[in-house]
């Protein structure tokens, strides 16, 4: 070897161990809390490294410590499809609630014992999942609306204790799942710096940590004082899964994530409320904000076996800290007509500071709360505000009643369109008549029809919609389908672009699913989970259609109610009419099945099942199965090689059991679906 390459190879051998003792250093200082080297020394050798690089660019990889801030300001955020779907929590108020979790968790288990939670705080800032391949940071993504989100990798990047590598030995793919926030020092520093310079200043250390996470610039976010807690696990590739929730937490914590270093196990539901107290007591004093605590069933072979019921986990609860309260004088109240004409009455207050935001608009939910809690105008109310829940007017300061405070009136004509006001039967909510008639109600079924969670048209928010509809653009959801340029030209503040954007996005919404397409139509009393089942239960909008009142029922959590709403909303003529023009305008969706993805793994198994399943229904359930390769019978013979068993099995579970057929529960069969594989 000749002198230069000696050289060369003693320079490479510097830098590889300078980059190391950098990589130790960081983590003994962002993830350990307890550096080791003064900041000067950390700073030297970062210059070092620095140096080394601009002489040796090809030296340079994705996760060394000097690639935090580097690219350049994005146009816009790219969607990431998640492997595993985000959820969100289910809320608990009161101790009762969290007892209440707790029997259900019990009773589904069929535990006697107590069962044992993993407790940790919940974090009040935005969750985020970040993909390792072999242990290197590669994706970032934001929940979005649990399915797909969007990719802010450039931004965690430049977090400080977001590690760009794993630590030991990884698993092929890890997502790690955390809540990206704003510790409380760092959030009113950075106003200060904000206040300082004459610019604006963010309400909450939860909006400055959207709003820094949301920036198409890292070199902004990087001078955000942003920070990362990991709580779970999303999909993994390679890993040897552990028995409980909290040997993840540990997991994790092994590979150099930051966990929360409040997180406990706790015995049962009394261990539950015994967290929550001590967290609560200890709430003002933690470095960042915290909403509530988090309770998940550690044991995760319990996990699988609950299940999750639409968005949320059966095997977790969100434990909400109580709302905070403030008192202000109700200047007005006026009625807002919402999408199904519902008059809801809105109080209209003098600007007050509660939780943490500016508070002017409260709602008083409707006239029966309204006379319940006997609320006048002019009077002196209290406003309360839990977490990101809708302020409300909690109760009226009687004492401090002025002598001509008013009473509140439910109007008998709509204030937006005049059509009489009806009360139907016993229900708490007056509605405007109008129908389509309605100004308002057209609005908001468009704003509704366009949302995110339904056909998720981008840009065609409240402001738009407003416009389209007073300039009488847009009456029903088809006539969208049929803007264009020139009648776009005629609102005011839309050039060129903007409008072909927007035709753009329009045309995207087309293709959707069939559960977005049912949600978005805004059948009275059908939200997004019962979209859902009946999509999957009825496969096709013609399906639907024609199923009168029985067969609708016959959809999962799809009761009497719901049922009339869906016959009616498919009998009525204007409604047909609508469908036939958004059908014709080419809006489609995929039709039902599911693509396995790797062959035929469950070729050659004969399924029967009977009984009701809880997680879907009985067809979408047999057509998973035949995309894998299998069979799926409705008759027991001795051909059948497993029998699904769901809730009141009859007559076929004798059969099967008679003829020695092997018997398995709704959760053997969950794991039939998710792991492809045949049952063990
Ligand atoms: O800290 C949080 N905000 C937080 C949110 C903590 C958790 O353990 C969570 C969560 C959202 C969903 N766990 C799930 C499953």
């Amino acid at each position: 070897m000749d002198t230069a390459t000696a050289a060369e190879a003693e320079l490479q051998r510097r830098f590889a161990e300078l980059r190391r003792e950098i990589e130790q250093h960081n983590y003994r200082y962002y993830i350990l809390d307890e550096p080791q080297v003064p900041d000067a020394e950390y700073d030297r050798l970062m210059q070092q490294l620095r140096e080394l690089e601009a002489a040796h660019p090809e030296w340079v990889t994705v996760d060394s410590p000097t690639q935090r801030v580097g690219t350049a300001p994005a146009d816009e955020f790219a969607e990431v499809r998640h492997r595993v779907p985000m959820l969100s929590l289910d809320n608990a108020f009161t101790a009762d609630d969290v007892l209440n979790f707790d029997r259900r968790v019990r009773e589904r288990l069929g535990r006697e014992g107590a069962v044992r939670y993993s407790a940790e705080p919940k974090l009040d800032g935005l969750a985020i999942s970040v993909i390792f391949e072999h242990g290197v940071f590669v994706r970032a993504a934001t929940r979005g609306d649990g399915a797909t989100g969007e990719d802010v990798t450039s931004n965690v990047r430049t977090i400080r204790s977001m590690p760009l590598r794993l630590r030991g030995a990884v698993p092929a793919l890890v997502e790690a799942r955390g809540e990206v926030f704003m510790p409380v020092a760092g959030f009113e520093r950075l106003n200060a710096e904000a206040a300082a310079r004459g610019e604006k200043t963010f309400v909450n250390p939860r909006n400055a940590a959207a709003g820094s996470l949301r920036q198409l610039d890292p070199q902004v976010t990087a001078t955000r004082p942003l920070e990362i807690f990991f709580y779970g696990l999303g999909a993994q590739e390679g890993l040897d899964l552990p028995v409980r929730h909290s040997e993840i937490l540990a997991l994790l914590a092994e590979w150099g994530l930051r966990v929360c270093a409040e997180t406990r196990v706790v015995e049962g539901a009394e261990g539950c409320l015994d967290y929550y107290r001590q967290i609560g007591a200890r709430r003002a004093s933690l470095a960042y904000q915290i909403d509530g605590v988090v309770y998940k069933v550690d044991e995760l072979a319990a996990q699988a076996t609950l299940g999750f019921v639409a968005r949320a986990p059966r095997w977790a609860v969100a434990h909400k800290f109580p709302a905070e309260e403030a008192l202000t004088r109700l200047r007005d109240v006026e009625f807002q007509v919402g999408r199904t004409g519902a008059l809801t009455p809105v109080a209209r207050l003098e600007p007050v500071f509660v939780g943490g935001v500016t508070v002017s608009n409260a709602t008083l939910h409707n006239m029966d709360e309204v006379l319940r809690k006997d609320v006048r105008i002019g009077d002196t109310v209290v406003v309360r505000r839990a977490g990101d829940v809708i302020p409300e007017v909690a109760r009226v300061m009687l004492e401090r009643r002025p002598a001509d405070a008013r009473p509140i009136v439910m109007p008998a004509a709509c204030p937006v369109c005049a059509s009489p006001v009806q009360r139907e039967g016993d229900e708490a909510v007056a509605r405007c008549t109008g129908g389509y008639r309605c100004s308002a109600q057209r609005k908001e079924r468009l704003r509704h029809f366009a949302s995110r969670r339904a056909l998720d048209i981008e840009g065609l928010g409240e402001k738009l919609v407003e416009q389209l509809v007073d300039a009488g653009l847009a009456q029903s959801p088809a006539d969208i389908f049929v803007l264009s340029q020139q009648s776009l030209a005629e609102l005011d503040r839309m050039g060129e672009k903007s409008a072909d954007n927007l035709l753009r996005a329009i045309e995207r919404a087309k293709h959707t699913t069939f559960a977005r397409f049912l949600f978005a139509l805004g059948i009275r009393d059908v939200g997004e989970a019962t979209a859902a089942n009946l999509a999957a239960h009825f496969g096709s909008l013609e399906a639907l259609m024609q199923a009168d009142l029985h067969r609708v029922q016959q959809a999962p959590d799809v009761g009497p109610v719901i049922a009339a709403r869906v016959v009616e909303f498919f009998a009525d003529p204007a409604n047909r009419e609508v469908l036939e023009r958004l059908q014709a305008a080419g809006v489609n969706w995929p039709a039902p099945r599911v693509i396995a993805a790797d062959g035929a793994p469950l070729a050659g198994l004969t399924f029967v099942l009977t009984g009701t399943l809880e997680s879907m229904a009985r067809e979408a359930a047999e057509d998973a199965l035949r995309a894998l390769g299998a069979k799926a019978s409705g008759s027991v013979s001795a051909k059948t090689s497993y029998l699904i068993a769901g809730r009141d099995a009859g007559s076929k579970l004798r059969k099967a059991s008679d003829l020695g057929v092997p018997i398995l529960d709704e959760a053997a069969l969950q794991r039939v679906l998710e792991t492809k594989r045949p049952p063990t």
